[in-house]
């Protein structure tokens, strides 16, 4: 989409012209990536309308003008009695087979629940406003973006009795200092995944996504954090940069490791990791360890350069329909034994403390020579079209 028609656009929505909805469906329709349209709904939060819009205006001013009317004003009180329905959206695989058969059968909450692949499929089904969802699972980055667009329910700790059950590891994080939005729910790293009978050197570097060896028999991840963000860190840089020469840089080795890359795709690898048709995946570890209960030759590495570590959580939409049963869920989740089936499964670490004495095989939290490898993701700002702009190019080299 050309920048004047998205100033356009974004100047008749400043104007009053054209509400949020029809905005965003008009921006995505035309081509504007989800990642682009919420931070300009990032910068418009922020920003004053003006007569005129200058590329300035993209940027977020100084002025903050109140919520959208359409957002719920936050309420601090208590809650409505418990709802009988709760829709939950969660990343795929990413909780035990017997989590919500179990809570269904002791709060009598009816769970309807559906699985996306990425933050960024997260966002288009929260931007088109047709979910109706009551607790979805973003990653810290995305719970900073989503607070500053005022669309996130101020957690009601009055019905958190087990909040105590958090480790002081995830306590106050910088995507939400006091602990208001989310509740923890999974931590783990981003690094490479590989099948250890099929090579003769493990991977150690970002670098073996250029090596032509192995063309075809590799995959990049489907999010444009995590697969530009590994060419940063192999050159160095932050996995949050945002110079351009450092971009360019990125750019340039995405597209060369890009001849050699079966696909770009993120936890669906597993299949093709276990039948043996991907060597290397650029994967999370918690998926690495899940393919491992089915091919024992699978490892996984977290390469010199260094990677990502995240954490999701667990939050409720401003406008979700069922926040009383959302409570409920949460306070479910932190019980210990609860918290312990779930991690079992997806591999993954529970920020859920006297979880971690109940598991066979409990993420090790990572030691302090590790944390100096590992960086977290922060919301990019600004930045977040021009890293979209390139995601595209990239994709269509
Ligand atoms: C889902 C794993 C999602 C982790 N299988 C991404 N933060």
């Amino acid at each position: 989409m050309k920048r004047r028609d998205v100033e356009q656009q974004f100047q008749a929505f400043l104007a009053g012209g054209v509400n949020r909805r029809d905005f965003i469906q008009r921006l995505l329709a035309a081509g504007a990536s989800v990642t682009s349209v919420a931070a300009l709904l990032e910068a418009c939060s922020k920003a004053t309308p003006a007569p005129t819009v200058e590329t300035s205006a993209l940027k977020p001013a100084a002025t903050a003008v109140p919520p959208p009317s359409s957002a719920p004003v936050a309420e601090k009180g208590d809650l409505p009695e418990i709802e009988k329905e709760l829709h939950i959206a969660n990343w795929s695989d990413y909780i035990a087979e017997d989590t919500i058969p179990k809570f269904e059968k002791e709060t009598g909450i009816k769970v309807k629940y559906s699985t996306y692949e990425s933050n960024e499929d997260l966002m288009a089904k929260l931007q088109i406003g047709a979910g109706g969802y009551d607790i979805v699972v973003p990653t810290g980055y995305v719970v900073t973006v989503l607070a500053a667009q005022k669309r996130l329910f101020p957690l009601r700790k009055q019905y958190l009795t087990n909040w105590k059950n958090v480790a002081p590891l995830f306590l106050n994080p910088s995507f939400d200092p006091d602990n208001e939005m989310g509740v923890p729910w999974q931590w783990g790293t981003t690094g490479i995944a590989y099948r250890k009978d099929k090579l003769t050197t493990p991977p150690e570097s970002w670098g073996v996504f250029l090596d032509a060896k192995y063309k075809n028999k590799m995959t990049m991840m489907d999010d444009l954090r995590d697969a530009i963000g590994a060419w940063l860190k192999y050159r160095g840089k932050s996995l949050n940069a945002s110079g351009a020469p450092d971009l360019e840089q990125a750019k340039q080795d995405a597209i060369a490791a890009k001849h050699n890359l079966k696909a770009y795709i993120s936890a669906p690898v597993k299949g093709q990791l276990i039948a043996g048709d991907v060597w290397i995946a650029q994967l999370w570890n918690g998926d690495t360890a899940q393919a491992k209960v089915e091919q024992k030759f699978i490892e996984y590495v977290l390469p010199k350069e260094g990677g990502g570590i995240w954490t999701d959580s667990l939050i409720i939409p401003a406008d979700a329909p069922h926040k009383r049963a959302a409570h409920e869920f949460m306070n479910f989740i932190l019980r210990p034994e609860i918290a312990a089936g779930i991690s079992e499964f997806t591999g993954y670490g529970t920020p859920v403390a006297p979880a971690i004495p109940l598991m066979k095989n409990p993420v090790a939290f990572p030691t302090a020579e590790e944390r100096a490898r590992l960086e977290f993701q922060t919301d990019l700002g600004a930045a977040a079209q021009v890293w979209d702009k390139l995601w595209t190019e990239i994709k269509a080299a």
